[in-house]
């Protein structure tokens, strides 16, 4: 059995299965969060740059839609402008879990754990899981470079143990992981649960443009590209328009604010207006793995029952 009843990161967060989906700015909204709540897992609204009288409603709308006695979450992304408003409507909202990215999480820790909150920072490096567990962390996400989005240097299958290894709260791994053989291979590495994103972004109740859905859909192994790297903020998308002129322009040093101004509002083309040329189509490696829109509940289904098949294969894993 890989779902045991004393499952750790389960009975912290109250949930039916130890599964987070992953905070992704303008993908994570009150829709995809309720259904992955209400599906068993921990649906997360990524708080991003959205404005806070705006974040607010999405989190009053999520409440609404997510059923009783089903926790939920807020991702606070630590690099945005808006990170110290958005920590305040978690504050004012009684959010019942907090996940952070991009960034050290000292203040959320000190202005949150004293509230009751369960904050579970993401990181990237052994340090700064060590750092999280000395400040009050509950638990920890472990992203490997496989994920989409803003990313770190290691690999999942390298993290993820180590990690686990140096802290004794609870290691969530993201990064890669998309199904059942996922789910084992995160438990086999030490954590106790997963976080999963571009799955998602292929639920039913996603609301990001079909064209978005699509390129996920289509995408091959070697379909994603790092941008950024120069930058010192690296970010994982599929290839497209954007990401050739990003290597272009990185290839040949042109200053940091013109390849920054290429970024702006580009992951809003790609979400909304489902601009797949030129917009910041964010997703991870697993994107090859993503062959079919299904309900989140499902997902999240298929995922543990195969999980329990391929365990039957491989045999008893043991920490
Ligand atoms: O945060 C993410 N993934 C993201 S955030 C994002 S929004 C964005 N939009 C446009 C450009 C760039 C970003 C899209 N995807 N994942 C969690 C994550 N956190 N990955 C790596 C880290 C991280 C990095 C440094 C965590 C902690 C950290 O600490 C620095 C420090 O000071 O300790």
């Amino acid at each position: 059995m890989l779902l045991r009843e004393d499952n750790r990161v389960c009975k912290l967060l109250g949930t039916k299965y130890p599964l987070i989906q992953g905070g992704m700015a303008w993908v994570a909204n009150a829709e995809l969060a309720s259904a992955v709540s209400n599906g068993g897992g921990l649906g997360v609204i990524a708080a991003a740059n959205t404005p806070p009288d705006i974040l607010e409603q999405e989190i009053i709308k999520a409440k609404s839609m997510i059923e009783p006695g089903r926790p939920f979450g807020l991702n606070i992304m630590l690099m945005s402008p808006t990170a110290d408003a958005a920590l305040e409507v978690a504050a004012k909202q009684r959010v019942p879990v907090v996940t952070t990215g991009a960034g050290s999480p000292g203040k959320v820790l000190e202005r949150l754990k004293p509230l009751g909150t369960i904050v579970i920072p993401v990181v990237a490096s052994v340090t700064q899981a060590r750092r999280v567990e000395k400040q009050g962390a509950d638990a920890v996400v472990a992203e490997g470079m496989e994920a989409g989005g803003h990313i770190g240097e290691l690999t999942t299958m390298v993290l993820t143990p180590q990690i686990s290894q140096a802290v004794k709260i609870p290691v969530i791994c993201a990064g890669g992981v998309a199904d059942g053989r996922g789910v084992v291979a995160a438990f086999a590495l030490g954590a106790e649960g997963v976080q999963v994103g571009t799955r998602f972004i292929c639920c039913e109740e996603c609301t990001v443009h079909m064209n978005y859905k699509n390129a996920v859909i289509a995408a091959k192994d070697r379909s994603t590209a790092i941008t950024g790297q120069t930058l010192g903020h690296p970010v994982r998308c599929l290839r497209n328009k954007l990401t050739a002129e990003f290597e272009r322009l990185e290839s040949e040093r042109a200053p940091a604010s013109e390849i920054e101004a290429l970024g702006t509002g580009k992951l809003r083309a790609a979400v909304v207006d489902g601009d797949t040329d030129w917009g910041s189509l964010m997703a991870g490696q697993s994107a090859a793995m993503v062959s079919e829109i299904l309900p989140a509940k499902t997902i999240i289904e298929n995922m543990f029952a195969h999980a329990e098949k391929v365990l039957g294969r491989v045999g008893e894993v043991k920490a």
